[in-house]
C-alpha cells in the first residue's frame, strides 16, 4: 500500500506546480473571498480549504483530549488523503479546537485489552498516518495550540514546522517512556531528525514533556507565540514556505526524509509484530493499565 502523499515512495506523478490559479477576476467585487472555501468534516476532525491561499486548515475536534484512536488515526490519514489529492491545495495546517489539549496521543484503551488482529490493525493505522504526514508533499504546520504528549507530540514532529502557544503549561514530548513503553524507530528517528542525538537520546530515555519555553530552546518547536497570535503567525509562516516553486521545496523534502520513510516501508510487517509481541505482554499490559489508573487518579 502505497500512501498518495509520500513522495518518494509514490507511484504517481510528483504534484510539482500543483496550485495553478487564474489571476483574481477584475470583475471581482471587492471584499469578496477570491475563491470559494471548501469545507468536510468528519466526526473527528473538521477540514477548511481556502482555495484562493491554497491553505487548508485542520482542526482536530475529539474531546477531552484528541486522543488518536482507530477512528481518529483512519479519519485524519482519509483527509490527509483528500487535501494530497487536490491540486488547489499547497499546504495545510494542523491544530486543535478543543482548548487546552493539541492531542493526547495515541489512544491507550485501543492497546489495551485487544485482540492481536486489533492490535495489528491499530498499528497500521499510525503506520499510515505517520507516512502520511511525514511523507506529504504538501507544506504542513502544526500550530500546537495546548500539551502535545507522546503520538501528539509525533503529529507535530512530522510536520515542516511548529509554533507553539507561548503557555509554559503546554507541554511536548515523547514520553513514551514514562508509560514503561518504548517509541518506535521511526518515533525516534523523526525525533533525531528535529532535535539531533544528544537532546533525543537524554529526552527519550527519560520520557520527558518540556513545556513550551524549554522545547523552544530545545528546537523541538521552532516559534512560540500568544495563542491568540497562533493562526495568524501559521499563516504567515504557510505564505512563507509557500512564495517558492513547489517542485524545488518538495524534491528537497523528499531528499531530507527519503531515507527515514523507506525504511519503515521496508520494515513495516516486521514493525507491526513488534509492535504485538511488545504491546501482549502482561508486564506491559500492566504497566499501560497502571498509567490509565494513574490519570484517573490525578483527575479525582
Ligand atoms: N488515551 C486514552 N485516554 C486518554 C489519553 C490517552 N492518550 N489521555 C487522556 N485520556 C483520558 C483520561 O484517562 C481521562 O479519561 P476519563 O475522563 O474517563 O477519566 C480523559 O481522557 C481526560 O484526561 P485528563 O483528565 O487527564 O485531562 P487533562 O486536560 O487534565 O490532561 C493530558 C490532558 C495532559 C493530555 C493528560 O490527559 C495526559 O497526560 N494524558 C496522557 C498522555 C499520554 O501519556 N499519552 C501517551 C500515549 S502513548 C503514545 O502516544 C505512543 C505510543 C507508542 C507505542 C509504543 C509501542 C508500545
Amino acid at each position: 500500500l502505497c500512501p498518495s502523499g509520500v513522495l518518494s515512495l509514490c507511484c504517481r506523478p510528483p504534484a510539482w506546480g500543483r496550485a495553478t490559479r487564474p489571476p483574481p477576476s477584475p470583475l471581482q467585487p471587492p471584499g469578496l473571498p477570491l475563491a470559494p472555501c471548501r469545507s468536510f468534516s468528519n466526526n473527528k476532525i473538521q477540514v477548511e480549504l481556502d482555495e484562493s491561499s491554497g491553505v487548508a486548515t485542520m482542526k482536530f475536534k475529539s474531546p477531552p483530549v484528541n486522543s488518536l484512536s482507530l477512528e481518529f488515526l483512519t479519519e485524519f490519514s482519509i483527509s490527509l488523503e483528500k487535501l494530497e489529492n487536490n491540486r488547489a491545495c499547497r499546504g495545510v495546517i494542523i491544530t486543535s479546537a478543543v482548548p487546552k489539549i493539541f492531542s493526547s496521543g495515541l489512544d491507550i484503551t485501543e492497546m489495551c485489552g485487544k485482540s492481536v488482529e486489533h492490535y495489528a490493525e491499530f498499528w497500521r493505522a499510525v503506520q499510515e498516518l505517520w507516512l502520511r504526514i511525514y511523507g506529504s508533499s504538501m507544506v504542513t504546520v502544526a500550530a500546537v495550540n495546548g500539551s502535545s504528549p507522546a503520538g501528539g507530540c509525533l503529529v507535530a514532529l512530522s510536520c515542516d514546522y511548529r509554533i507553539m502557544a507561548e503557555n509554559p503549561k503546554f507541554s511536548i514530548g515523547l514520553n513514551e517512556a514514562q508509560l514503561g513503553i518504548v517509541a518506535p524507530f521511526w518515533f525516534k528517528d523523526t525525533f533525531v531528525n528535529v532535535v539531533g542525538q544528544r537532546i533525543a537520546e537524554r529526552s527519550l530515555q527519560l520520557g520527558s514533556l518540556h513545556p513550551a519555553p524549554e522545547a523552544l530552546k530545545l528546537g523541538l518547536v521552532d516559534e512560540l507565540v500568544p495563542e491568540e497570535k497562533l493562526m495568524e503567525k501559521a499563516a504567515a509562516v504557510m505564505a512563507q514556505w509557500l512564495a517558492l516553486p513547489d517542485h524545488a521545496r518538495q524534491l528537497t523534502k523528499t531528499m531530507m526524509r527519503k531515507a527515514v520513510l523507506d525504511r519503515l516501508v521496508a520494515h513495516r510487517e516486521e514493525d507491526i509484530k513488534n509492535f504485538i509481541t511488545f504491546v501482549s505482554k502482561e508486564s506491559i499490559q500492566k504497566s499501560l493499565r497502571m498509567y490509565m489508573e494513574m490519570l484517573k487518579k490525578r483527575k479525582s
